[in-house]
């Protein structure tokens, strides 16, 4: 497990970067409104900013001028989408139904799973900030971050609105994974199949009965809320980038496998969905290593680098970005996994059973046309043979 490690400072050979690219955006699988920008994310050869080199500076000066306006307005086209997302609102014109062939739940809701200390609480602040950024610069983080390994870490099930004034989206923190993947299999399936709610306690059966009983006193600030539960709609999984290089440079393959084995867990998927991967602690990695962790975690998981995120602690512009593709392309597999109304099924299954019978009957016609045909042939062959006998 990730064991908190990826938060400490021991890690020497880990040179950060100012060049926090993220490969996973390529404009080809996007939808225009976000390929658009996403173009803008990626440098240019030799250039890594991003930014064309050009000899007049004052055309560069223009130039990048320019480009931050593009930036700016990307970024705000960006988030406005986001803002505007009701559940069933990418829904209509998928193959033919609209919005109200869908049961759709009150709000979509995603679900973070990953190890201990990969930075899932991070992520919860780092995507509210986004948006508080316009809405209320100076607003205090909402979710608790395990700054050392001493810390006991997010224990009980946590909704987060995205935005925070929103109806649309609601982002789930959740306890670390334990140490035995046995348990986090009954305890996700738990979760996917019975739903989740705001306060909802997390216990491992290594927990020992000090830690319960601390657990179970905290767990009184919910008991008296009325909290609902939620059906989750899509799962991101977070891991932390350095603990996977730890893993690579190591040759210690325990971490990819559980990390694996927890991937491929298939009630953390919808259909062919798995889920999307975000990972951490980019901003202490160098660029190559970021690459070499997206790389290492494509063939491990078996998935495309458009369903990995780099989406380190940092704040800027592509950090931004990231958190704002992520969540688009989480809604998108949420809204093509809503399951279909029962009537909208009857309709559509009572329409095709009638198409069947038209098409059955048809075939009887012609067979019918051909009998009548044949027994005319025998009757006049008949007659035919009693006037020769
Ligand atoms: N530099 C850096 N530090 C990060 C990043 N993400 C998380 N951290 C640090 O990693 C440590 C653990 O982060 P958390 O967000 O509490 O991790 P968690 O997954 O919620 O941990 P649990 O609740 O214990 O499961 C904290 O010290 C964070 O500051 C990141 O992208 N970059
Ligand atoms: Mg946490």
């Amino acid at each position: 497990m990730g064991g908190g490690s990826g938060s400490g400072s021991d890690c020497g050979d880990l040179s950060p970067t100012s060049i926090p690219t993220s490969p996973s955006s390529s404009s080809e699988h996007l939808p225009p409104a976000f390929a658009d920008y996403v173009s803008v994310l990626l440098p240019s050869d030799g250039d890594s900013d991003g930014y064309s080199v050009c000899d007049d500076p004052e055309a560069e000066a223009l130039l990048y001028g320019s480009r931050l306006q593009v930036q700016d307005r990307s970024l705000r086209e960006a988030k406005e989408l986001i803002r505007r997302y009701n559940p069933g609102y990418w829904i209509e014109g998928v193959s033919g139904t609209k919005a109200g062939d869908y049961v759709l739940p009150d709000i979509t809701t995603l679900l973070l799973v990953g190890p201990r200390g990969a930075g899932k609480s991070t992520l919860v602040n780092r995507i509210t900030r986004v948006f508080d950024k316009d809405d209320d610069h100076f607003a205090p983080e909402r979710a608790q971050v395990s700054y050392n390994s001493k810390s006991t870490g997010t224990c009980f099930l946590r909704e987060y609105k995205i935005p925070r004034s929103s109806n649309g989206i609601c982002l789930y923190d959740t306890r670390s994974l334990s140490t035995n993947p046995e348990k986090d299999f009954k305890i996700l399936q738990h979760w996917m199949t019975k739903g989740i709610s705001h306060g909802q306690m997390v216990l491992w059966d290594t927990d020992d009965d000090t830690k319960i009983k601390n657990l179970k006193s905290m767990g009184r600030q919910f008991s008296c809320l009325p909290c609902k539960t939620r059906k989750v709609n899509f799962v991101i999984f977070v891991v932390d980038g350095i603990s996977i290089i730890r893993s690579i440079d190591s040759n210690k393959k325990e971490y990819m496998d559980m990390l694996r084995q927890t991937f491929m867990n298939p009630f953390l998927s919808f259909g062919d969905d798995k889920p999307a991967v975000v990972v951490t602690h980019g901003d202490r990695l160098s660029f190559e290593q970021r690459l070499h962790v997206q790389n290492a975690l494509a063939e491990t998981l078996d998935i495309p680098l458009q369903q990995i995120f780099d989406i380190p602690g940092s704040d800027d512009y592509r950090t931004d970005m990231a958190v704002l593709d992520m969540l688009r392309y989480c809604i998108q597999c949420a809204e093509q996994n809503f399951p279909l109304k029962l009537n909208y099924l009857l309709e559509m299954h009572g329409r095709e059973t009638l198409t069947k019978m038209v098409a059955w009957l048809m075939s009887l016609d012609a067979v019918m046309d051909a009998t009548i045909v044949f027994l005319c042939v025998v009757a006049l062959l008949l007659r035919v043979s009693d006037k020769f006998l």
